[in-house]
């Protein structure tokens, strides 16, 4: 069956999938943002699983257990700092959504849920991340029959509406 791709509105600590994507730094301690609601809904085991990474490097992905949320994993995912698109940007994040699926795949995931990477603190444009975030989803899913469920869980309503434009497109 096809995977069904859909965006909501909400706070992705709460959604009961196989795994959240976290939108980390390279550090992968936690911090703001996304980040920052993950570590306090997972509790600190989430931290000392992090710990043991020893970071990542931007545009690639690690996976943990979820703890205390209800998502059985957490796909700490690096995003670009956007710096003007022409340092390796779009690739960097697309990188992100390519490596979170591949960590998916391995652990058998079969539902997960994305936040809009990079576009808080690291201040991608919206529109841009939105438009790779379902570029790479729709190129994944086209090849897999392992995932059901993608969720893209926006923070706010214009997120939402940036998500929802480009499903239909
Ligand atoms: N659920 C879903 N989306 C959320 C939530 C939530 N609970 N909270 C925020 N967002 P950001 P970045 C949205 O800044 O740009 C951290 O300090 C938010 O509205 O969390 O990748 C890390 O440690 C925005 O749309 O991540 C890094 O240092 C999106 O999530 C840095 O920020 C991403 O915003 C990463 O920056």
């Amino acid at each position: 069956m096809a995977t069904v791709i859909e965006a909501m509105q909400g706070d992705i600590t709460a959604l009961d999938l196989d795994a959240i994507v976290n939108a980390a730094n390279s550090t992968l301690l936690g911090g703001g943002g996304v980040d920052g609601a993950i570590h306090r809904a997972a509790g600190p085991g989430l931290l000392e699983d992090c710990e043991k990474l020893r970071g990542c490097p931007t545009g690639e992905a690690r996976i943990t257990r979820g703890h205390r949320l209800k998502a059985r994993h957490v796909i700490h995912a690096v995003g670009p700092v956007w710096r003007g698109g022409a340092h390796g940007e779009d690739e960097l994040l697309a990188g992100c959504y390519r490596a979170s699926f591949a960590l998916a795949a391995r652990h058998r995931v079969r539902s997960i849920a994305f936040p809009a990477i990079s576009t808080g603190v690291y201040r991608f444009p919206r529109d841009r991340a939105c438009r790779i975030a379902v570029i790479e989803t729709r190129r994944f899913t086209a090849d897999s029959l392992a995932l059901a469920h993608v969720v893209f869980c926006c923070f706010d309503g214009e997120t939402l509406g940036l998500y929802r434009a480009e499903l239909e497109r």
